[in-house]
């Protein structure tokens, strides 16, 4: 296999066919992956991270690709990371991804990747974490992260973008079980799109109360009264704008842009932007020491001796307590 610092050091000066390998290397993990990803490190921390998530069908690919294109016009390199975790299933969805991004798919200046699932979700965030940093090293300058809102690890794998866009449509927005409040929670830009629909007013509506609120509220939807799940406003200075778009009609993206530049020059001014880059951090360096410290007890201690504790555990034959305290007393001993 080649070695995989000369393949970055090939995809940094522009070779793309390169750079998708290395991604590729990145995704599958392992030695490789570790020793390529410790060298590019240094070379990171340059891009500005966008993260666009809602439900399927709000318009997110059509919006990264109006955003895409946009930064573009500004002279910025973008790089594209979609990850759809049902892509896999229905194998339909990369391609209307891809077709959707055709629009930018041509030029030099952006890269796209489409991440499916392959083994575990957590394994997917971080897969999307290196992905990123690699784009970022490679000096891609403004990085559109494409999740479905839907669960924790979509939410996770939003919540690492330096400006979190969430996007929903009406109709889709009238169902209030299909805003997540986890979802509002990690919003620094609110968007809804499909503004030429019916219904955009009413899903805005909905979306402010829900801001506004610091908890569960009656608000009149549709002439009907119902609970909204409010969502406790943010000790910091930021009030998440709720904005209109048309993404097919590229309506309301300076707006949008816009409301990023605000946000991003928040993040600067106030310091969070340093304290959230802080934080990543830290969970990744804490969730790498205990990935690898579990690793070393399986490892010692065998798979054989882990099942065996389990089993007891499922028969109540041992308590939880009790099974920590003896893997332990064995690791030291052994
Ligand atoms: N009417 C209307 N349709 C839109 C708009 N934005 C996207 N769409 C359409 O909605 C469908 C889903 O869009 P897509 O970007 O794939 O949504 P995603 O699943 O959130 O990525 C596509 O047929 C788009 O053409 C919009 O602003 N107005
Ligand atoms: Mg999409």
């Amino acid at each position: 296999m080649q070695d995989p610092v000369s393949l970055f050091e090939r995809a940094r000066a522009g070779d793309r066919r390169t750079l998708a390998r290395l991604i590729t290397l990145l995704e599958e993990g392992g030695e490789a992956a570790a020793r390529v990803g410790a060298y590019l490190f240094p070379y990171t921390g340059q891009a500005y991270v966008i993260g666009i998530t809602g439900p399927p069908g709000s318009g997110k690919s059509t919006l990264v690709n109006a955003l895409a294109r946009a930064y573009r016009e500004r002279g910025e390199t973008v790089g594209i990371v979609a990850v759809d975790p049902s892509s896999p299933f229905t194998g339909g969805a990369l391609l209307g991804d891809r077709v959707r991004m055709q629009d930018v798919a041509g030029d030099p200046g952006v890269f796209i990747r489409s991440m499916a699932t392959r083994g575990s979700l957590g394994g997917l965030a971080r897969a999307t974490g290196e992905v990123v940093r690699a784009l970022d090293a490679v000096g891609f300058r403004c990085i559109l992260v494409e999740t479905v809102g839907a669960g924790q690890v979509e939410v996770d794998i939003a919540r690492a973008a330096d400006t979190v866009v969430v996007v929903q449509a009406p109709g889709l927005g009238d169902d209030i079980q299909a805003i997540k409040a986890g979802i509002l929670e990690i919003a620094d830009i609110l968007v809804v799109n499909k503004a030429d629909r019916e219904g955009a007013a009413a899903t805005v509506h909905i979306l402010r109360s829900m801001l506004s609120l610091g908890g569960p509220a009656l608000i009149r939807h549709h002439g009907q009264q119902m609970v909204v799940q409010g969502v406790a406003p943010t000790a910091s200075g930021w009030t998440p704008p709720i904005l209109q778009t048309v993404a097919t009609a590229g309506k309301g993206i300076p707006e949008l842009m816009e409301a990023i530049e605000a946000h991003r020059a928040y993040l600067e001014r106030s310091g969070e932007g340093e304290s959230r880059r802080r934080r990543r951090m830290a969970e990744e360096l804490s969730q790498r020491v205990r990935e690898r410290l579990w690793a070393d007890v399986v490892r010692r201690v065998g798979r054989a001796r882990l099942d065996g504790l389990v089993e007891q555990l499922a028969r109540r034959e041992i308590d939880p307590y009790t099974a920590v305290e003896r893997l332990l007393a064995e690791l030291r001993n052994g």
